[in-house]
């Protein structure tokens, strides 16, 4: 269940999420992150959604798929419920703000802090020596775009925790620093089923649009049969399934594919296995692919029509970077201020 949305004293209920157009949507970038994107826009809060292209380029990028993927991303975005009428929708390079406030929080963050990032560790593996710095800052871009909104909450999955406890940090930070209660200590919104949808292949890793392994992971662009042999070709173990939760915690793979049929059926975990109490995965699989193919490919249909038009994708963009930079504007505007740079022109 949603746990009712707190604001935190003096800032008004304001939600910013962002996703990276690296690759394309997942289905755990569905459940854990965009379906809940348009329950907040839903229940009438006040909702920017950013496609995080500088958070992309960390990591090397065609810039031709780059482009491709941020149109992809965004059909999938208004495909999936997202109205950029009532959510502002944009890709985060065309406000600047995100940038510049960035900066300053890279002078605000602590070298410390920064190297406990498990994500960065994860990406950046045996290579560090050898990844872009921009990697490295990555959060604190996070933390920019969140904050240049005075963002109050963000609906994220379970991975983006700790980038979320940093830009608490980070804001607490400046505030203490300057002596100003200017950033609100921003909430992260992580519940339901589906805010760790795990690989296909291996249960212990996240579902991920950059893995190698495209068998991995279920698109948002994959059709019907497509997802069919993905789930029947995905990794479980011999055993049917339990009538507990508790028989399913030393099984990664099982947990796995029962949390994502909760998910998607708006169930929770022990519904489903007391539903499906003593079935095999040659009975279970087929239920979930269907289920599946139920739930996205009226999404998948839209974004593609949607595709057919990128200008019309490319002017919703833009339109939305000017409504994201009359709110940023001057929020980042004050940050000068208070840092004591002169702004005379
Ligand atoms: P990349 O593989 O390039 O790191 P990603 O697929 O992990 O990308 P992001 O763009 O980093 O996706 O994440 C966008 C949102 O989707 C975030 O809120 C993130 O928590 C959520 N998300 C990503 N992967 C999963 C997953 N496997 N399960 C649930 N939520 C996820
Ligand atoms: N780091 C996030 C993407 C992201 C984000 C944000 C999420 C960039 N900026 C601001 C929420 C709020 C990720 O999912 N990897």
């Amino acid at each position: 269940m949603a746990e009712p949305v707190q604001t935190p004293h003096a800032f008004p209920t304001r939600i910013f999420s962002g996703i990276q157009p690296s690759g394309g949507l997942t289905l755990g970038n569905y459940l854990g992150a965009l379906k809940r994107f348009v329950e907040k826009q839903d229940e009438g809060i006040e909702t920017v959604y950013c496609l995080v292209d500088m958070h992309a380029i960390t990591v090397w990028q065609d810039p031709v798929r780059l482009r491709q993927q941020t149109r992809e991303a965004a059909a999938g975005f208004i495909a999936a419920g997202i109205d950029p009428a009532r959510s502002i929708l944009f890709n985060q390079s065309q406000v600047h703000a995100h940038a510049e406030l960035a900066w300053i929080f890279n002078c605000v963050a602590r070298m410390g802090w920064m190297s406990r990032m498990t994500q960065f560790k994860d990406k950046a593996g045996k290579n560090s020596e050898n990844v872009s710095l921009g990697l490295f800052a990555y959060p604190a871009l996070m933390a920019a775009d969140i904050l240049a909104y005075k963002a109050t909450h963000v609906p994220v999955g379970e991975d983006q925790k700790q980038h979320l406890e940093l830009c608490r940090d980070i804001a607490a930070k400046f505030n203490n620093d300057f002596g100003v209660n200017f950033f609100p200590i921003t909430e992260p919104v992580i519940e339901g089923a589906g805010t760790r949808v795990m690989s296909l292949r291996d249960g212990t890793k996240k579902m991920s649009k950059s893995d190698p392994s495209d068998q991995s992971r279920i698109n948002l662009t994959d059709d019907a049969d497509m997802i069919a042999k993905k789930i029947k070709k995905a990794k479980t173990d011999a055993e049917p399934l339990p009538s507990e939760l508790d028989g399913l915690a030393d099984r990664p793979e099982a947990r796995n594919l029962v949390n994502i049929y909760a998910a998607l059926a708006g169930m929770t975990p022990a519904e489903v296995v007391r539903e499906h109490a003593g079935s095999q995965f040659g009975s279970f699989k087929p239920a979930l692919a269907d289920l599946a193919v139920s739930v996205m490919s009226p999404i998948t249909t839209e974004m593609n029509r949607l595709m057919q038009d990128v200008t019309e994708i490319d002017r919703i963009l833009g339109a939305g970077a000017e409504r994201a930079d009359a709110i940023a504007r001057p929020i980042v505007n004050d940050v000068y201020d208070i840092v004591g740079m002169i702004r005379s022109r």
